[in-house]
């Protein structure tokens, strides 16, 4: 029987992700959980992320997924220690990956973060850097605009160039020559991010190394798929299935994707 990889994100952000795994390994199935109506997790307090993140890791550890990926940054900082000791798959976040590859990227150990606030104030980027170099210097910057510019769809605007050099400009007078995207939503606006910082200024995107990880994580514990068949990707939101439905299949290219409303915890399953 073919079990999927299970996917958890606060939203829609996550499939920044999910679209690099699918392209990196085709055969595999995908179980995607999006907290669409509890979503932005960015702002919120760590407990409570951590137990609406339990709440979405348990759904899809219910339908047998062999290997858990929480593909959002704020719920990675939040509870992947936690969930990574309990259960008995393997467990992913983005925030290791995307540590990793800037340190390989950077020649001056000089590295910025860009994160919501909930992932900046956890300081779960610099204490996962200093984890793999101890000489690294790190600087994060908070960027709650981000997520919402991203959201009205007007990423690729005048108005988003304008908030991403205002939001950037602190990191101008630092010497870092690598920035990791720290949020799955930065993704959309990373021209905007390399353009402002300039030629000299590496950027990371997490999403991207964690789906390298996944791979090689699967092949480690012997559980890639080596054929698609029967591989039926199901999705998951909390939110309105048609608005999920929408940006997922534009953003995945998937023709007709099945999309499932569920409830978690004790939000009331409201459509918004
Ligand atoms: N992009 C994101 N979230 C949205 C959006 C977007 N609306 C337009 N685009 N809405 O995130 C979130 C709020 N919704 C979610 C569903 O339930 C109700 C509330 C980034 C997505 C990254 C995959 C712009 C847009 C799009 C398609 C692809 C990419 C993209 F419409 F940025
Ligand atoms: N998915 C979140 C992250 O990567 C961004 C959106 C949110 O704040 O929930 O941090």
């Amino acid at each position: 029987m073919k079990r999927a990889i299970g996917f958890i994100d606060s939203g829609v952000g996550g499939l920044t992700v999910v679209k690099e795994v699918l392209k990196q390994l085709p055969h595999e199935q995908i179980y995607y959980l999006g907290d669409t109506a509890r979503c932005p997790y960015g702002p919120r307090d760590r407990d409570e992320v951590n137990q609406f993140t339990w709440e979405m890791t348990n759904f899809l550890v219910e339908r047998n997924i062999k290997m858990l990926v929480i593909a959002c940054n704020t719920a990675t900082a939040a509870a992947l220690a936690d969930i990574r000791a309990t259960l008995d798959i393997p467990v992913i976040g983005v925030i290791q990956p995307g540590s990793r590859a800037a340190l390989k990227a950077t020649r001056n150990n000089r590295v910025g973060v860009l994160g919501t606030i909930g992932t900046v104030q956890s300081m779960a980027y610099p204490k996962a850097l200093k984890g793999l170099n101890r000489r690294v210097e790190v600087d994060s910057l908070a960027c709650p605009k981000f997520v919402s510019v991203v959201e009205s769809g007007e990423y690729k605007s005048a108005i988003a160039k304008k908030i991403v050099a205002e939001s950037l400009l602190p990191l101008k007078s630092t010497k870092i020559d690598t920035i990791i995207l720290g949020c799955t939503h930065y993704p959309l606006l990373k021209t905007l991010i390399e353009n402002f910082m300039g030629s000299d200024v590496a950027v990371i995107n997490s999403g991207e190394e964690t789906a390298s990880e996944v791979s090689a994580l699967l092949d480690y514990h012997d559980l890639l798929d080596r054929d698609d068949n029967g591989v039926q990707h199901r999705f998951f939101t909390t939110g309105s299935v048609s608005i999920f439905q929408d940006i997922a299949q534009d953003w995945l290219d998937i023709p007709d994707m099945h999309v499932e409303h569920i409830k978690l915890g004790n939000e009331k399953g409201v459509y918004q």
